[in-house]
């Protein structure tokens, strides 16, 4: 086993790394930019090394300087997280030329399922169900308009290089599709540096069900049940949980086999998620497979008992699974929701700036996946995930009571978050139904005005001056006769 990594990542994930090493007796290597200096993960490490400026290129996306940050620690392994370097082919090969081990599949494998149009044919191939629609790219809008005659409108313009909805375009009609076409392939092209288009056929009102699988170097593959995350807001993914409320035993058992045989077929090792859509008649289509640990992963975590950081970090150390398909099985329901820095009153845009209070929720079946503490000044340079909150409950229903009690308990004052936005999605009659469809948001939270928020400022005034004085014991006596908690209209609170 390893006796070092280094964690080429930052926030709440680089500490939800290092605490399975801590477990596992291995020293950590926190790295850091200029702008991180005070961040969580580099009080958490037992070493960090400062990679320079704040920009990603200077930093958390510099190749040369967590190699060389690697080699000057002594570390053995990188594990990259999730985004920054996680899915760059580069970086994995790099790693391998350097004899450092990257806790993630091959740079061969990252490379090929990062191509959606070779996945498909992969994926054809062994016969796991691919939306219709294209096999190869096309720049050419008479070949387009040929290939649509195939598959029939509505199709969907998607990017070779694509993931996470950019380059993505719907057509409903002919007169639509040329013009759609260059300008899905120029988003491509900027986001990407590929500008390589094709078309599939649009599912309307789909699910994205998702499942968890783990490779080892000897072919050993499984999964690890599923998770729903069609609860997004921009492709941007706020809610999950699982068991989906869209899979029947029979689904789940067909949907795994299938994510077993997509990973197989890339010759997969690690962890790693199969995507699919999931259509109104209970079709499912593979998507594309993540190359990395996921944001969600926690959830799988509480239901399966299984901690996918070390399974990762075994694998990558060339030691076999220690259990079958038949070994797993999932208990109760489990629930994240991801806490952003961000105004869900205006927009969502961030909302950086000094966290001079926060008090995380707590009882059973609660975890708490934070990257930040009372005092700390979030950074406008990064992704705004504060925390991801996750709870755990026999039950779906019970699952939903719960969060919402921690979401009410959560206090975080300095910065704005989606709070009050996420309680009333776990409230709202389609949530509660299990009715989850990717456009649960956009049809039901277009106009969305919180429903608890509070306006009373005597009320904050009231809690800063009793943390801000060290006060012990001051009665507060509410107007409506109420029982009263402070706290929990401090949650909601917007100056
Ligand atoms: C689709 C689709 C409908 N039809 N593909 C969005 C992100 C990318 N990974 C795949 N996405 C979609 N692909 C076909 N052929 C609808 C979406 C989609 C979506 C998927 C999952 C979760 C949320 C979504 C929101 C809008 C669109």
């Amino acid at each position: 086993m390893f006796n070092k990594i280094l964690i080429a990542n930052r926030g709440e994930i680089a500490g939800r790394i290092m605490a399975t090493c801590r477990e596992m007796d291995i020293k950590t290597v926190a790295v850091y930019s200029e702008a991180d200096r005070d961040a969580l993960h580099v009080l958490e490490a037992d070493q960090a090394v400062c990679l320079g400026p704040s920009e990603p290129s200077e930093s958390y996306l510099n190749i040369n300087k967590i190699i060389a940050a690697a080699k000057q620690t002594g570390a053995q392994a990188i594990h990259p997280g999730y985004g920054f370097l996680a899915e760059n082919p580069a970086f994995a090969q790099r790693c391998e030329q350097e004899k450092m081990i990257f806790i993630g599949p091959t740079a061969r494998t990252i490379q090929d399922l990062g191509d959606k149009t070779l996945a498909r044919r992969t994926m054809i191939e062994k016969g796991v169900p691919v939306i219709p629609g294209m096999m190869r790219s096309e720049a050419d809008p008479d070949v387009l308009a040929r290939e649509v005659e195939q598959i029939g409108y509505p199709v969907l313009i998607k990017a070779v290089a694509g993931g996470g909805g950019k380059g993505m375009r719907v057509v409903r009609s002919s007169g639509d599709l040329r013009e759609a076409a260059m300008s899905a392939s120029s988003e491509a092209k900027s986001a990407f540096g590929n500008g390589a288009i094709y078309l599939e056929k649009y599912i309307d009102k789909p699910r994205h069900v998702e499942f968890q699988i783990l490779g080892d170097t000897y072919g050993n593959v499984i999964h690890l049940l599923e998770r729903e995350c069609s609860i997004q807001r921009r492709h941007q993914k706020i809610i999950e949980e699982t068991p989906s409320p869209a899979l029947t035993p029979e689904l789940r058992e067909k949907m795994g086999k299938a994510a077993v045989a997509a990973a197989r077929a890339a010759g997969y090792v690690n962890a790693g998620t199969v995507e699919f859509l999931l259509d109104q008649d209970g079709n499912f289509y593979f998507l594309e497979v993540n190359t990395r640990l996921q944001v969600e992963h926690p959830i799988t975590e509480m239901i399966t008992g299984i901690d996918l950081v070390r399974q990762q970090i075994e694998i990558a150390a060339g030691n076999p699974l220690r259990f079958s398909q038949s070994d797993i099985w999932g208990r109760g329901h489990a629930i994240e929701c991801r806490i952003y820095a961000e105004d869900p009153l205006s927009a969502f845009l961030p909302s950086s700036g000094r966290i001079h209070f926060v008090k995380e929720p707590r009882g059973p079946g609660i975890r708490n996946d934070s990257g930040v503490y009372s005092g700390y000044t979030v950074p406008v340079e990064y992704d705004p995930i504060l925390s991801k909150l996750i709870v755990h409950a026999e039950k779906r229903e019970e699952c939903i009571c719960r969060m919402i009690r921690a979401l009410k308990d959560y206090v975080i004052l300095g910065v704005l978050t989606p709070i009050p936005f996420l309680i009333d999605i776990l409230s709202s009659e389609p949530f509660i139904k299990g009715e989850t469809y990717t456009d649960l948001i956009e049809t039901h939270f277009v106009d969305w005005h919180p429903s608890i928020i509070s306006s009373d400022s005597v009320v904050l005034a009231y809690v800063i001056d009793k943390i801000a004085n060290r006060r012990d014991q001051v009665n507060f006596t509410p107007t409506d006769g109420e029982a009263y908690s402070p706290w929990q209209t401090l949650g909601n609170f917007r100056p």
